[in-house]
């Protein structure tokens, strides 16, 4: 084996923070946060009965009438799925609420739903702690139904309810701002501000998200698309509270220096809510990969929808892709063909890493010659993100060959290419911002499934 070291080959050491401070890092919160990797939308609403994706607020609560609901049925097919949040949309833009808010009379309590006992989002929470994955509620800023929506007394009735969704059900782990609202809707100036703060007194650990933060950011298409390139970095300079410069959401800006990283929101069907029309329209479980590779692989989260039906169950055949989309991942990323000479590039602990200067060259023996066709590139973000860009060749006996050549890495770079057989893989960092954390390096040969 020593023969193939090249004199490029770095004396590399274990990293204990040792470099740069200035760089823009996580917070905790955003740095447990981001090592979730896949999160889950429950969308459910009067949508569900009227086939709409957007409710216009005066629907009748009586519509609303899950005869068969099973939120555990929900949780254990999440769990099943490696999903480790469950966000459900509380209150979509129709201003239906799932759970009986004292604020308003359009809700569950007013629905054959349990006969108006009914509390959803309660009865999701348990379950969540129930199969042990966390909690997380969307609360549509954006409502068709209350009367005082466009006043400020808007932002009381709204922070009322935001109050009642914080206290009252446990643990939240992520709160959904969403920025969406019709042209014609009236003006309303929501006090952002206001909101984030109730949240971090009464939830301190758990991640906002709006378009631009204050922890997440979107990701800029609903496609499951994270930029090829993407920084968790942005500037969000000069931008109002929930309003983000649409150019940086995709990609990140490499200068920051907001650490407000993106998530990947879509959906398992064409639409946000379940219709019957779209049975039939469900992602196979290969889909559901390719998405992962697109979105985790790609330094960011996957959020992924999948909605309940009429009768407030989740499909069958979108159970049965979301587990069948786990155990294809499981497979692929079950053993990972680096020696376990690299000990601290392959110990799963992001805490223990190797330093890599630019231009710097990485040697990572195999278990033997092994046929492979992923890589997985990790950096220790606790200390901020910084390759810029990399590249990965194989050992073909005479010669390195290219394998790919890219950009950012952040918490995971995933690689996909043909299969190549090979005794060692060479990284080689181009250009990073500072010198690099190499908190991982996996080498792997996909699931004959994927
Ligand atoms: C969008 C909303 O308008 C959709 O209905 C859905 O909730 C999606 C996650 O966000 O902005």
């Amino acid at each position: 084996m020593k023969k193939y070291i090249l004199p490029l080959l770095l004396a590399a050491c274990t990293a204990q923070g040792q470099v740069s401070g200035t760089l823009p890092k996580p917070s905790a919160r955003q740095l447990a946060w981001q090592q979730l990797e896949t999160t889950a939308f429950l969308h459910f609403t009067v949508n569900t009965y009227t086939d709409k994706e957007w409710g216009e607020g005066d629907e009748s609560p009586s519509i609303f009438n899950p005869t068969k609901l099973d939120a555990m049925q929900w949780a254990k097919a999440l769990k099943a799925g490696g999903f480790k949040i469950a966000i459900i949309t509380a209150k979509h833009h129709d201003g239906f609420c799932l759970w009986p808010s004292k604020y308003t009379e359009h809700s569950v309590k007013n629905s054959p739903y349990k006969n108006g006992k009914g509390d959803i989002v309660k009865e999701l929470s348990e379950a969540c702690k129930a199969v042990g994955i966390k909690f997380g509620v969307y609360l549509s800023p954006w409502d068709r139904h209350e009367k005082t929506y466009g006043t400020d007394a808007y932002n009381t009735y709204y922070k009322n309810q935001l109050r009642e969704l914080l206290t009252n059900y446990g643990e939240i782990a992520e709160v959904w701002f969403d920025g969406a609202k019709g042209e014609n809707a009236k003006n309303m100036e929501y006090d952002f501000q206001g909101y984030w703060k109730m949240v971090r007194e009464l939830q301190p650990k758990a991640v906002m998200f709006s378009d631009a933060g204050p922890d997440v950011r979107w990701v800029g298409n609903e496609k499951g698309n994270a930029g090829e390139t993407c920084w968790s970095t942005i500037n969000n300079a000069g931008q109002a509270p929930g309003k983000a410069d649409e150019h940086y959401l995709n990609t990140g800006d490499e200068k920051g220096p907001d650490w407000i990283p993106a998530e990947t929101d879509v959906s398992i069907r064409p639409g946000w809510f379940w219709h019957e029309k779209e049975n039939t329209k469900v992602r196979t479980p290969q889909n559901l990969v390719n998405l992962y590779y697109q979105s985790v692989g790609r330094n960011s989260l996957l959020l992924l929808n999948i909605p309940p039906n009429r009768e407030g169950l989740l499909e069958t055949t979108d159970v049965n892709a979301i587990k069948k989309f786990r155990e294809i991942l499981n497979e692929t990323f079950a053993h990972n063909l680096v020696s376990k000479k690299h000990k601290f590039l392959i110990d799963k602990k992001l805490s223990s890493s190797k330093v890599i200067d630019v231009n710097q060259s990485l040697i990572l023996q195999l278990e033997g010659e092994k046929e492979f066709d992923r890589i997985s590139i990790q950096e220790n973000i606790a200390e901020g993100q910084r390759i810029k860009s990399f590249l990965v060749e194989y050992w073909d006996g005479k010669t390195w060959q290219k394998l790919a050549e890219s950009t950012t890495v952040g918490h995971k770079r995933l690689l996909r290419f043909p299969t190549v057989k090979s005794t060692q893989v060479r990284l080689t960092i181009k250009d990073a911002l500072a010198k690099v954390y190499l908190a991982e390096f996996g080498v792997y040969k996909a699931s004959a499934q994927e």
